[in-house]
């Protein structure tokens, strides 16, 4: 009598696993070229000059700026002064009387805009603004 062999099948397959390859998709930045700041004045963004507020002047007296121009008045002084637009000036705008610090003020317009110091009204300046 033959005993039954019972066969036993493995059902794993040891083969090595395929290894997948991923296909890496280039990706293609499309760079955008020129696009880069390129600040010539037509923008509006605006130069600062700055004028220094000394006992009893304005240095420089007189600038000349753009539309869109900042002047900045910076105090060096033993006194305090301020900066007030003059009556008439095509805007008005005026700063803190003070010895030192800052103050700034933007000139969207075209125009001649004189400007003084209350208590020194010998003390005056103007803001030139041409196109
Ligand atoms: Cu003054």
């Amino acid at each position: 009598m033959t005993a039954p062999v019972s066969h036993h099948f493995s059902g794993l397959r040891g083969g090595p696993r395929r290894a997948r390859v991923v296909a890496l998709g280039l990706l293609a930045v499309s760079s955008l070229a020129g696009a880069s700041a390129c600040s010539s004045g037509d923008g509006g963004s605006g130069e600062t000059v700055t004028v220094t507020v000394k006992d009893m002047v304005f240095d420089p007296a007189s600038v000349t700026i753009k539309p869109g121009d900042t002047v900045k008045w910076v105090w060096d002084a033993a006194l305090p002064h301020d900066v007030v637009s003059d009556e008439g000036s095509p805007a008005e705008y005026n700063s803190e009387l003070m010895t030192e610090g800052e103050y700034s003020y933007t000139y969207e317009e075209a125009g001649t805009y004189g400007y003084h110091c209350t208590p020194h009204p010998m003390m005056t300046g103007e803001v030139i603004v041409q196109e």
